[in-house]
Protein backbone atom coordinates (compact mmCIF):
# COMPACT_ATOMS: atom_id res chain seq x y z
CA UNK A 1 0.00 0.00 0.00
CA UNK A 2 1.24 3.56 -1.30
CA UNK A 3 0.40 7.02 -1.13
CA UNK A 4 -0.10 8.20 -4.51
CA UNK A 5 -0.28 11.67 -5.47
CA UNK A 6 -1.93 12.45 -8.77
CA UNK A 7 -1.84 15.31 -11.03
CA UNK A 8 -5.15 16.63 -12.09
CA UNK A 9 -6.65 20.42 -12.96
CA UNK A 10 -9.32 22.01 -11.68
CA UNK A 11 -13.03 20.64 -13.22
CA UNK A 12 -15.52 23.42 -14.01
CA UNK A 13 -19.16 23.63 -12.18
CA UNK A 14 -18.31 21.98 -8.60
CA UNK A 15 -20.41 24.92 -7.03
CA UNK A 16 -22.25 23.05 -3.95
CA UNK A 17 -25.83 24.08 -4.33
CA UNK A 18 -28.97 23.89 -1.79
CA UNK A 19 -27.38 20.25 -0.54
CA UNK A 20 -23.83 19.33 -1.54
CA UNK A 21 -22.59 18.53 -5.26
CA UNK A 22 -25.38 17.02 -7.19
CA UNK A 23 -24.53 15.69 -11.27
CA UNK A 24 -25.70 13.61 -13.24
CA UNK A 25 -24.11 9.98 -11.96
CA UNK A 26 -21.84 9.16 -15.31
CA UNK A 27 -20.16 13.28 -14.43
CA UNK A 28 -19.30 11.78 -11.14
CA UNK A 29 -17.87 8.65 -12.84
CA UNK A 30 -15.98 10.75 -15.28
CA UNK A 31 -11.65 10.75 -15.04
CA UNK A 32 -11.16 12.74 -11.44
CA UNK A 33 -14.39 13.62 -10.77
CA UNK A 34 -15.28 12.12 -7.46
CA UNK A 35 -11.73 12.67 -6.53
CA UNK A 36 -11.05 16.40 -7.09
CA UNK A 37 -14.15 16.93 -5.13
CA UNK A 38 -12.92 14.85 -2.13
CA UNK A 39 -9.31 16.86 -2.09
CA UNK A 40 -11.20 19.65 -2.78
CA UNK A 41 -13.02 19.29 0.41
CA UNK A 42 -10.03 18.55 2.36
CA UNK A 43 -8.37 21.30 1.10
CA UNK A 44 -11.31 23.40 1.66
CA UNK A 45 -11.76 22.56 5.23
CA UNK A 46 -8.28 22.78 6.40
CA UNK A 47 -7.21 19.34 5.67
CA UNK A 48 -7.85 15.77 7.57
CA UNK A 49 -4.59 14.73 9.20
CA UNK A 50 -5.78 13.56 12.50
CA UNK A 51 -9.53 13.97 11.86
CA UNK A 52 -12.03 11.33 12.85
CA UNK A 53 -15.21 11.70 9.96
CA UNK A 54 -18.35 9.54 9.38
CA UNK A 55 -18.92 8.19 6.14
CA UNK A 56 -22.20 6.79 4.30
CA UNK A 57 -24.50 7.14 1.64
CA UNK A 58 -27.97 6.33 0.54
CA UNK A 59 -26.83 2.95 -1.67
CA UNK A 60 -27.63 4.54 -4.64
CA UNK A 61 -25.82 3.54 -8.05
CA UNK A 62 -21.85 4.39 -7.39
CA UNK A 63 -22.08 4.52 -4.17
CA UNK A 64 -20.38 1.51 -2.67
CA UNK A 65 -17.66 2.21 -5.20
CA UNK A 66 -17.40 6.11 -4.29
CA UNK A 67 -16.97 5.02 -0.26
CA UNK A 68 -13.78 3.32 -1.21
CA UNK A 69 -12.42 6.36 -2.92
CA UNK A 70 -13.51 8.66 0.21
CA UNK A 71 -11.58 6.01 1.97
CA UNK A 72 -8.63 5.81 0.40
CA UNK A 73 -8.39 9.08 0.04
CA UNK A 74 -9.05 9.95 3.74
CA UNK A 75 -6.49 7.37 4.54
CA UNK A 76 -3.74 8.94 2.23
CA UNK A 77 -3.97 12.36 3.68
CA UNK A 78 -3.91 11.18 7.54
CA UNK A 79 -6.90 10.80 8.72
CA UNK A 80 -7.33 9.47 12.00
CA UNK A 81 -10.04 7.59 11.98
CA UNK A 82 -13.59 7.06 9.68
CA UNK A 83 -16.67 5.81 11.38
CA UNK A 84 -18.53 3.90 8.34
CA UNK A 85 -22.33 2.48 8.09
CA UNK A 86 -22.13 -1.04 7.13
CA UNK A 87 -22.29 -1.48 3.39
CA UNK A 88 -21.33 2.40 2.78
CA UNK A 89 -25.34 2.88 4.39
CA UNK A 90 -25.94 5.36 6.64
CA UNK A 91 -29.48 7.26 6.01
CA UNK A 92 -28.96 11.48 6.57
CA UNK A 93 -30.00 11.93 9.80
CA UNK A 94 -28.20 8.60 10.95
CA UNK A 95 -24.91 10.02 9.64
CA UNK A 96 -25.75 13.19 11.35
CA UNK A 97 -26.42 11.52 14.52
CA UNK A 98 -23.39 9.71 14.58
CA UNK A 99 -21.36 12.74 13.36
CA UNK A 100 -22.32 14.44 17.06
CA UNK A 101 -22.77 11.20 19.46
CA UNK A 102 -19.21 9.93 18.86
CA UNK A 103 -17.66 14.07 18.37
CA UNK A 104 -16.25 13.53 15.21
CA UNK A 105 -15.04 16.24 12.87
CA UNK A 106 -17.51 15.96 10.21
CA UNK A 107 -18.73 13.67 7.64
CA UNK A 108 -19.03 12.66 4.01
CA UNK A 109 -22.27 12.01 2.89
CA UNK A 110 -23.15 10.06 -0.60
CA UNK A 111 -26.49 10.98 -1.65
CA UNK A 112 -28.44 12.91 -4.07
CA UNK A 113 -31.10 12.25 -2.04
CA UNK A 114 -34.52 12.65 -3.98
CA UNK A 115 -33.41 12.43 -7.43
CA UNK A 116 -33.56 9.46 -9.45
CA UNK A 117 -30.67 7.13 -9.16
CA UNK A 118 -28.85 4.56 -11.53
CA UNK A 119 -26.45 4.38 -14.37
CA UNK A 120 -28.69 7.44 -15.90
CA UNK A 121 -29.67 9.45 -12.71
CA UNK A 122 -28.14 11.19 -10.07
CA UNK A 123 -25.44 11.33 -7.62
CA UNK A 124 -24.05 13.63 -5.11
CA UNK A 125 -21.85 14.49 -2.20
CA UNK A 126 -22.45 16.66 0.63
CA UNK A 127 -20.16 17.66 3.66
CA UNK A 128 -21.14 18.43 7.41
CA UNK A 129 -19.43 20.16 9.93
CA UNK A 130 -18.76 18.99 13.53
CA UNK A 131 -21.99 19.97 14.39
CA UNK A 132 -23.52 17.12 12.24
CA UNK A 133 -25.65 19.58 10.24
CA UNK A 134 -25.07 20.59 5.99
CA UNK A 135 -21.51 22.96 5.84
CA UNK A 136 -22.66 26.20 5.91
CA UNK A 137 -22.36 28.57 2.80
CA UNK A 138 -18.68 29.99 4.80
CA UNK A 139 -17.71 26.51 4.55
CA UNK A 140 -19.15 25.37 0.98
CA UNK A 141 -17.73 28.68 -0.59
CA UNK A 142 -13.75 27.47 0.75
CA UNK A 143 -14.50 23.69 -0.95
CA UNK A 144 -15.78 25.85 -4.25
CA UNK A 145 -13.00 28.31 -4.19
CA UNK A 146 -10.59 24.99 -3.49
CA UNK A 147 -11.89 23.24 -6.50
CA UNK A 148 -10.60 26.18 -8.75
CA UNK A 149 -7.44 25.81 -7.89
CA UNK A 150 -6.49 22.08 -7.74
CA UNK A 151 -3.49 20.85 -9.32
CA UNK A 152 -3.41 17.33 -7.19
CA UNK A 153 -4.61 14.61 -5.44
CA UNK A 154 -3.76 11.90 -2.74
CA UNK A 155 -5.19 8.50 -2.80
CA UNK A 156 -4.22 4.95 -1.62
CA UNK A 157 -3.30 2.46 -3.64
CA UNK A 158 -4.77 -0.31 -1.81
CA UNK A 159 -7.34 -2.81 -2.06
CA UNK A 160 -11.03 -2.15 -1.53
CA UNK A 161 -11.68 -2.52 2.60
CA UNK A 162 -14.51 -4.82 3.77
CA UNK A 163 -17.36 -2.85 4.40
CA UNK A 164 -20.02 -5.47 4.53
CA UNK A 165 -18.48 -7.14 8.43
CA UNK A 166 -18.56 -4.89 11.26
CA UNK A 167 -15.74 -3.58 13.19
CA UNK A 168 -12.74 -2.19 12.91
CA UNK A 169 -9.92 -2.41 10.94
CA UNK A 170 -6.62 -0.46 9.39
CA UNK A 171 -6.23 0.97 6.10
CA UNK A 172 -2.82 2.04 6.49
CA UNK A 173 -2.31 4.40 9.58
CA UNK A 174 -6.29 4.96 9.65
CA UNK A 175 -8.63 3.04 11.67
CA UNK A 176 -11.57 2.42 9.54
CA UNK A 177 -14.90 1.34 11.80
CA UNK A 178 -17.81 -0.13 10.15
CA UNK A 179 -20.84 0.23 12.55
CA UNK A 180 -24.32 -1.16 12.25
CA UNK A 181 -26.38 1.91 10.29
CA UNK A 182 -29.54 1.43 12.51
CA UNK A 183 -28.65 0.80 15.75
CA UNK A 184 -27.43 4.27 17.33
CA UNK A 185 -30.46 5.84 15.55
CA UNK A 186 -32.79 3.62 17.02
CA UNK A 187 -31.58 4.15 20.53
CA UNK A 188 -32.05 7.90 19.51
CA UNK A 189 -35.76 7.64 18.71
CA UNK A 190 -36.70 5.67 21.52
CA UNK A 191 -34.94 8.38 23.65
CA UNK A 192 -37.35 11.22 22.25
CA UNK A 193 -40.79 9.42 21.69
CA UNK A 194 -43.12 7.82 24.01
CA UNK A 195 -42.51 4.27 21.95
CA UNK A 196 -44.95 2.59 24.73
CA UNK A 197 -47.57 4.08 23.99
CA UNK A 198 -47.11 3.88 20.47
CA UNK A 199 -46.69 0.37 20.50
CA UNK A 200 -50.45 0.39 22.39
CA UNK A 201 -51.19 2.31 19.69
CA UNK A 202 -50.09 -0.49 16.93
CA UNK A 203 -51.49 -3.52 19.70
CA UNK A 204 -55.18 -1.70 19.61
CA UNK A 205 -55.19 -2.45 15.42
CA UNK A 206 -54.12 0.66 14.56
CA UNK A 207 -52.55 -0.29 10.81
CA UNK A 208 -50.10 1.74 8.89
CA UNK A 209 -48.61 1.31 5.44
CA UNK A 210 -44.98 2.96 5.10
CA UNK A 211 -43.56 3.52 2.10
CA UNK A 212 -39.74 3.02 1.76
CA UNK A 213 -39.53 3.62 -2.06
CA UNK A 214 -36.18 0.97 -1.93
CA UNK A 215 -34.19 3.75 -0.68
CA UNK A 216 -32.08 4.23 2.54
CA UNK A 217 -34.93 4.00 5.62
CA UNK A 218 -36.46 0.18 4.87
CA UNK A 219 -34.19 -1.33 7.28
CA UNK A 220 -34.59 1.65 9.95
CA UNK A 221 -38.14 1.86 9.22
CA UNK A 222 -38.56 -2.21 9.70
CA UNK A 223 -35.91 -2.37 12.75
CA UNK A 224 -38.12 0.44 14.49
CA UNK A 225 -41.86 0.13 13.27
CA UNK A 226 -41.71 -3.46 13.02
CA UNK A 227 -39.75 -5.06 14.88
CA UNK A 228 -39.46 -2.30 18.45
CA UNK A 229 -42.75 -0.80 18.22
CA UNK A 230 -45.41 -4.22 17.19
CA UNK A 231 -46.72 -2.53 13.61
CA UNK A 232 -47.79 -5.86 11.62
CA UNK A 233 -45.37 -7.00 9.62
CA UNK A 234 -45.53 -5.70 6.24
CA UNK A 235 -46.41 -2.50 7.39
CA UNK A 236 -43.19 -1.62 5.36
CA UNK A 237 -43.08 -1.79 1.83
CA UNK A 238 -40.33 -0.86 -0.90
CA UNK A 239 -38.19 -1.86 2.27
CA UNK A 240 -35.45 -3.10 0.51
CA UNK A 241 -32.56 -0.53 -0.67
CA UNK A 242 -32.05 -1.00 -4.27
CA UNK A 243 -29.24 1.16 -6.45
CA UNK A 244 -31.99 2.71 -8.60
CA UNK A 245 -34.66 2.83 -6.33
CA UNK A 246 -36.45 -0.09 -7.86
CA UNK A 247 -36.37 2.53 -10.63
CA UNK A 248 -38.60 4.80 -8.95
CA UNK A 249 -38.12 8.49 -8.14
CA UNK A 250 -37.46 8.45 -3.91
CA UNK A 251 -39.25 11.70 -3.65
CA UNK A 252 -41.87 11.26 -0.98
CA UNK A 253 -44.82 13.08 -2.71
CA UNK A 254 -48.08 12.45 -3.95
CA UNK A 255 -46.92 11.98 -7.43
CA UNK A 256 -44.21 10.10 -6.64
CA UNK A 257 -45.62 8.01 -3.88
CA UNK A 258 -49.05 7.48 -5.96
CA UNK A 259 -49.09 3.99 -5.38
CA UNK A 260 -49.72 4.76 -1.25
CA UNK A 261 -51.88 7.48 -1.89
CA UNK A 262 -54.22 5.79 -3.87
CA UNK A 263 -54.45 3.26 -0.99
CA UNK A 264 -54.65 6.02 1.47
CA UNK A 265 -57.60 7.50 -0.81
CA UNK A 266 -59.10 4.51 -1.43
CA UNK A 267 -61.50 1.46 0.48
CA UNK A 268 -59.89 -0.17 3.99
CA UNK A 269 -57.17 2.28 3.69
CA UNK A 270 -55.07 2.11 6.62
CA UNK A 271 -54.92 4.44 9.85
CA UNK A 272 -51.72 5.88 8.34
CA UNK A 273 -49.62 6.05 5.90
CA UNK A 274 -46.22 7.32 5.04
CA UNK A 275 -43.04 7.51 2.95
CA UNK A 276 -39.48 8.51 2.51
CA UNK A 277 -36.94 9.81 0.24
CA UNK A 278 -33.39 8.58 -1.14
CA UNK A 279 -31.53 9.34 1.98
CA UNK A 280 -34.30 9.37 4.63
CA UNK A 281 -34.43 12.91 5.58
CA UNK A 282 -37.69 13.83 3.97
CA UNK A 283 -41.28 12.71 5.48
CA UNK A 284 -44.94 12.24 3.66
CA UNK A 285 -47.39 12.13 6.03
CA UNK A 286 -50.61 11.22 5.22
CA UNK A 287 -54.31 10.17 7.00
CA UNK A 288 -56.81 8.04 5.61
CA UNK A 289 -58.36 10.14 2.85
CA UNK A 290 -56.50 12.88 4.32
CA UNK A 291 -52.73 14.09 2.70
CA UNK A 292 -51.07 16.28 4.85
CA UNK A 293 -48.85 19.28 3.17
CA UNK A 294 -45.59 19.51 4.89
CA UNK A 295 -46.07 23.03 6.11
CA UNK A 296 -49.39 21.96 7.61
CA UNK A 297 -47.41 19.07 9.13
CA UNK A 298 -44.99 21.28 10.76
CA UNK A 299 -47.46 23.77 12.25
CA UNK A 300 -49.09 20.40 13.71
CA UNK A 301 -46.07 19.34 15.07
CA UNK A 302 -45.49 22.78 16.72
CA UNK A 303 -49.06 22.79 18.38
CA UNK A 304 -49.35 19.29 19.56
CA UNK A 305 -44.87 18.73 20.64
CA UNK A 306 -45.64 18.63 24.48
CA UNK A 307 -47.34 15.42 23.92
CA UNK A 308 -43.81 14.07 23.34
CA UNK A 309 -41.61 13.33 26.03
CA UNK A 310 -38.53 14.97 24.45
CA UNK A 311 -40.74 18.56 23.82
CA UNK A 312 -42.83 18.29 27.03
CA UNK A 313 -41.11 21.02 28.00
CA UNK A 314 -42.40 23.54 25.15
CA UNK A 315 -40.18 24.20 22.06
CA UNK A 316 -37.65 27.17 22.17
CA UNK A 317 -39.00 28.78 18.97
CA UNK A 318 -39.70 27.15 15.63
CA UNK A 319 -37.59 28.31 12.08
CA UNK A 320 -39.38 27.57 8.31
CA UNK A 321 -37.70 28.04 4.97
CA UNK A 322 -39.23 31.59 3.65
CA UNK A 323 -41.33 29.48 0.77
CA UNK A 324 -43.15 27.18 3.43
CA UNK A 325 -46.46 28.54 4.59
CA UNK A 326 -47.11 30.81 7.36
CA UNK A 327 -49.15 28.18 9.19
CA UNK A 328 -46.27 27.27 11.80
CA UNK A 329 -46.52 31.23 12.22
CA UNK A 330 -49.67 31.36 13.84
CA UNK A 331 -48.70 28.48 16.29
CA UNK A 332 -45.84 29.97 17.60
CA UNK A 333 -47.55 33.67 18.11
CA UNK A 334 -50.13 31.18 19.87
CA UNK A 335 -47.31 29.53 22.17
CA UNK A 336 -45.74 33.14 22.51
CA UNK A 337 -41.95 31.49 20.63
CA UNK A 338 -40.13 32.90 18.08
CA UNK A 339 -40.91 32.24 14.61
CA UNK A 340 -37.26 32.36 12.18
CA UNK A 341 -37.44 32.80 8.00
CA UNK A 342 -34.86 31.17 6.72
CA UNK A 343 -33.58 30.19 2.71
CA UNK A 344 -33.85 27.03 1.60
CA UNK A 345 -31.89 24.31 2.61
CA UNK A 346 -30.91 22.53 5.51
CA UNK A 347 -27.65 24.48 6.26
CA UNK A 348 -29.34 27.92 7.23
CA UNK A 349 -31.03 25.91 10.77
CA UNK A 350 -28.05 24.90 11.79
CA UNK A 351 -27.08 28.50 13.69
CA UNK A 352 -30.44 28.61 15.24
CA UNK A 353 -30.25 24.88 16.71
CA UNK A 354 -27.11 25.34 17.82
CA UNK A 355 -27.98 28.54 19.75
CA UNK A 356 -31.02 27.27 20.81
CA UNK A 357 -33.15 29.39 19.46
CA UNK A 358 -35.34 26.99 17.50
CA UNK A 359 -36.52 23.38 18.37
CA UNK A 360 -38.24 22.59 15.52
CA UNK A 361 -37.69 23.38 12.00
CA UNK A 362 -39.11 22.47 8.21
CA UNK A 363 -39.38 23.01 4.74
CA UNK A 364 -42.52 22.77 2.05
CA UNK A 365 -40.30 20.03 0.10
CA UNK A 366 -41.49 17.50 3.04
CA UNK A 367 -38.77 18.18 5.75
CA UNK A 368 -39.52 18.26 9.26
CA UNK A 369 -36.38 18.07 11.70
CA UNK A 370 -35.67 19.23 15.13
CA UNK A 371 -32.66 19.71 17.93
CA UNK A 372 -32.18 16.05 18.05
CA UNK A 373 -29.84 15.80 14.44
CA UNK A 374 -28.80 18.93 12.54
CA UNK A 375 -30.76 17.54 9.41
CA UNK A 376 -34.04 17.02 8.20
CA UNK A 377 -35.53 13.78 9.89
CA UNK A 378 -38.34 11.69 7.72
CA UNK A 379 -38.33 8.46 10.22
CA UNK A 380 -38.40 11.15 13.16
CA UNK A 381 -41.30 12.94 11.66
CA UNK A 382 -43.11 9.70 11.30
CA UNK A 383 -42.82 8.92 14.87
CA UNK A 384 -43.72 12.43 15.49
CA UNK A 385 -47.30 11.80 14.12
CA UNK A 386 -47.47 8.36 15.66
CA UNK A 387 -46.90 10.02 18.89
CA UNK A 388 -49.32 12.35 18.60
CA UNK A 389 -52.16 10.18 17.18
CA UNK A 390 -51.78 7.82 20.66
CA UNK A 391 -51.73 10.69 22.88
CA UNK A 392 -54.54 12.26 21.19
CA UNK A 393 -56.75 8.84 20.15
CA UNK A 394 -57.89 10.94 16.94
CA UNK A 395 -57.94 9.89 13.09
CA UNK A 396 -55.48 12.15 10.83
CA UNK A 397 -58.53 14.08 9.47
CA UNK A 398 -60.41 14.90 12.56
CA UNK A 399 -56.84 16.81 14.11
CA UNK A 400 -56.06 18.23 10.97
CA UNK A 401 -59.65 19.75 11.02
CA UNK A 402 -59.25 21.07 14.39
CA UNK A 403 -56.13 22.65 13.70
CA UNK A 404 -57.69 24.43 10.85
CA UNK A 405 -60.57 25.71 12.60
CA UNK A 406 -57.96 26.71 15.60
CA UNK A 407 -55.70 28.74 13.64
CA UNK A 408 -57.05 29.11 9.91
CA UNK A 409 -56.08 26.99 6.83
CA UNK A 410 -52.98 27.85 4.71
CA UNK A 411 -54.46 26.46 1.25
CA UNK A 412 -50.65 25.59 -0.72
CA UNK A 413 -49.40 24.16 -3.58
CA UNK A 414 -45.71 24.36 -5.67
CA UNK A 415 -45.94 24.27 -8.80
CA UNK A 416 -42.58 22.91 -10.70
CA UNK A 417 -41.41 23.58 -14.00
CA UNK A 418 -38.35 21.05 -14.91
CA UNK A 419 -35.92 20.65 -17.39
CA UNK A 420 -36.85 24.38 -18.61
CA UNK A 421 -34.35 26.35 -20.75
CA UNK A 422 -31.74 28.09 -18.48
CA UNK A 423 -31.46 31.00 -20.11
CA UNK A 424 -35.31 31.64 -20.41
CA UNK A 425 -35.53 30.64 -16.73
CA UNK A 426 -32.56 33.01 -15.67
CA UNK A 427 -34.37 36.01 -17.87
CA UNK A 428 -37.76 35.15 -16.52
CA UNK A 429 -35.86 35.83 -12.61
CA UNK A 430 -33.89 38.48 -14.22
CA UNK A 431 -36.85 40.54 -15.55
CA UNK A 432 -39.40 40.30 -12.17
CA UNK A 433 -36.46 41.02 -9.86
CA UNK A 434 -36.02 44.21 -12.06
CA UNK A 435 -39.97 45.06 -11.82
CA UNK A 436 -40.37 44.27 -7.84
CA UNK A 437 -39.95 47.50 -6.52
CA UNK A 438 -42.97 48.60 -9.21
CA UNK A 439 -45.53 45.75 -8.21
CA UNK A 440 -47.02 47.22 -4.72
CA UNK A 441 -50.29 48.73 -5.87
CA UNK A 442 -50.74 46.98 -8.91
CA UNK A 443 -53.64 44.26 -9.62
CA UNK A 444 -53.54 40.78 -11.04
CA UNK A 445 -56.04 38.40 -11.46
CA UNK A 446 -58.11 40.23 -9.04
CA UNK A 447 -55.94 40.57 -6.14
CA UNK A 448 -54.06 43.30 -5.14
CA UNK A 449 -49.79 43.22 -4.64
CA UNK A 450 -49.24 44.72 -1.27
CA UNK A 451 -45.55 44.06 -1.11
CA UNK A 452 -42.70 42.12 -3.22
CA UNK A 453 -38.59 41.78 -2.96
CA UNK A 454 -36.22 39.50 -2.84
CA UNK A 455 -35.42 37.50 0.03
CA UNK A 456 -31.68 37.97 1.44
CA UNK A 457 -31.08 36.65 5.23
CA UNK A 458 -29.53 37.83 8.06
CA UNK A 459 -28.72 35.17 10.31
CA UNK A 460 -29.23 35.99 14.02
CA UNK A 461 -26.27 33.98 15.15
CA UNK A 462 -23.13 34.68 13.24
CA UNK A 463 -24.29 37.83 11.06
CA UNK A 464 -23.52 36.53 7.83
CA UNK A 465 -26.01 37.75 4.90
CA UNK A 466 -27.31 35.39 2.25
CA UNK A 467 -28.94 37.40 -1.11
CA UNK A 468 -30.99 35.89 -3.72
CA UNK A 469 -32.67 33.62 -1.66
CA UNK A 470 -36.22 33.44 -3.98
CA UNK A 471 -38.13 36.99 -5.53
CA UNK A 472 -41.75 37.05 -2.86
CA UNK A 473 -44.93 38.56 -4.24
CA UNK A 474 -47.45 39.46 -1.60
CA UNK A 475 -51.27 40.07 -2.44
CA UNK A 476 -54.26 40.78 -0.85
CA UNK A 477 -55.63 38.53 1.86
CA UNK A 478 -52.87 36.63 3.34
CA UNK A 479 -52.25 35.38 -0.35
CA UNK A 480 -48.43 34.99 -1.42
CA UNK A 481 -46.13 34.13 -4.27
CA UNK A 482 -42.80 32.90 -4.08
CA UNK A 483 -40.26 31.96 -6.86
CA UNK A 484 -37.04 30.33 -7.06
CA UNK A 485 -34.90 28.29 -9.16
CA UNK A 486 -33.90 25.00 -7.96
CA UNK A 487 -30.37 24.41 -6.30
CA UNK A 488 -30.48 20.34 -6.60
CA UNK A 489 -31.54 20.21 -9.96
CA UNK A 490 -28.98 18.50 -12.66
CA UNK A 491 -30.57 19.27 -15.95
CA UNK A 492 -31.75 22.97 -17.35
CA UNK A 493 -33.38 24.94 -15.02
CA UNK A 494 -36.06 24.47 -12.63
CA UNK A 495 -38.57 26.58 -11.47
CA UNK A 496 -40.12 26.54 -8.36
CA UNK A 497 -43.43 28.61 -8.00
CA UNK A 498 -45.08 28.15 -4.14
CA UNK A 499 -48.34 29.40 -4.28
CA UNK A 500 -50.23 30.05 -0.75
CA UNK A 501 -53.27 31.82 0.52
CA UNK A 502 -55.00 31.71 4.11
CA UNK A 503 -58.59 30.86 4.63
CA UNK A 504 -60.17 31.85 7.96
CA UNK A 505 -63.95 31.01 7.40
CA UNK A 506 -64.54 27.24 8.87
CA UNK A 507 -66.69 26.89 6.30
CA UNK A 508 -64.35 26.93 3.13
CA UNK A 509 -61.84 24.68 4.94
CA UNK A 510 -62.66 21.38 2.54
CA UNK A 511 -61.66 22.71 -1.05
CA UNK A 512 -59.63 21.24 -3.48
CA UNK A 513 -56.54 22.98 -2.69
CA UNK A 514 -55.89 24.08 -6.79
CA UNK A 515 -59.01 25.47 -6.77
CA UNK A 516 -58.86 27.58 -3.83
CA UNK A 517 -55.20 28.80 -5.26
CA UNK A 518 -57.13 29.52 -8.60
CA UNK A 519 -56.54 33.30 -8.35
CA UNK A 520 -53.16 33.22 -7.02
CA UNK A 521 -51.99 30.70 -9.49
CA UNK A 522 -53.93 33.07 -12.15
CA UNK A 523 -52.02 35.91 -10.38
CA UNK A 524 -48.18 34.48 -10.67
CA UNK A 525 -49.02 33.79 -14.31
CA UNK A 526 -49.94 37.39 -15.34
CA UNK A 527 -46.92 38.68 -12.99
CA UNK A 528 -43.90 36.20 -14.13
CA UNK A 529 -45.69 35.64 -18.01
CA UNK A 530 -44.25 32.00 -17.03
CA UNK A 531 -45.80 30.22 -20.23
CA UNK A 532 -44.72 33.31 -22.61
CA UNK A 533 -41.26 32.94 -21.07
CA UNK A 534 -40.87 28.96 -20.24
CA UNK A 535 -43.29 28.07 -23.44
CA UNK A 536 -44.76 26.02 -20.57
CA UNK A 537 -48.44 26.00 -20.13
CA UNK A 538 -48.87 23.69 -16.97
CA UNK A 539 -46.19 22.92 -14.48
CA UNK A 540 -44.61 19.19 -14.81
CA UNK A 541 -44.63 18.38 -10.98
CA UNK A 542 -47.88 19.60 -8.76
CA UNK A 543 -47.14 18.88 -5.05
C1 LIG B 1 -34.85 21.15 -2.64
C2 LIG B 1 -35.92 21.64 -1.69
C3 LIG B 1 -35.30 22.14 -0.39
C4 LIG B 1 -34.44 21.02 0.21
C5 LIG B 1 -33.43 20.54 -0.80
C6 LIG B 1 -32.63 19.35 -0.30
O1 LIG B 1 -33.98 22.22 -2.98
O2 LIG B 1 -36.67 22.66 -2.28
O3 LIG B 1 -36.31 22.54 0.48
O4 LIG B 1 -33.77 21.49 1.36
O5 LIG B 1 -34.08 20.13 -2.00
O6 LIG B 1 -33.46 18.31 0.10
P1 LIG B 1 -34.10 23.05 -4.35
O7 LIG B 1 -32.95 24.00 -4.34
O8 LIG B 1 -34.08 22.06 -5.45
O9 LIG B 1 -35.42 23.74 -4.30
V1 LIG B 1 -32.96 16.73 -0.14
O10 LIG B 1 -33.96 15.71 0.79
O11 LIG B 1 -33.07 16.61 -1.79
O12 LIG B 1 -31.35 16.77 0.40
CO1 LIG C 1 -33.26 13.90 1.13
Amino acid sequence: MSVQTIATQPIEGQKPGTSGLRKKTRVFQGHHYLENFIQSIWNGIGGVAGKTLVLGGDGRHFNAEAAQVVLRMAAASGAAKVIVGQNALLSTPAASNLIRDRGTDGGIILSASHNPGGPDGDFGVKFNTPNGGPAPESVTNKIFEATKTLTEYRIFEAQDVNLSILGASMLGDTEIEVVDPVAEYAKLMERLFDFGAIRALFEGGFRMRFDAMHAVTGPYATAILEDRLGAAPGTVVNGIPLPDFGKGHPDPNPIWAKTLMDEMMGADAPDFGAASDGDGDRNMIVGRGCYVTPSDSLAVLAANATVVPAYAEGLKGVARSMPTSRAVDRVAAHLGIDCYETPTGWKFFGNLLDAGRATLCGEESAGTGSDHVREKDGLWAVLFWLNILAAKGQPVSELMAAHWRDFGRNYYSRHDYEGVDSAAANALMDDLRARLADLPGTEAAGLTVEAADEFAYDDPVDGSRSEGQGLRIDLTGGARIVLRLSGTGTEGATLRVYLERLEADPDKMDADPQEALAPVIAAANHIAGIADRTGRTAPDVIT
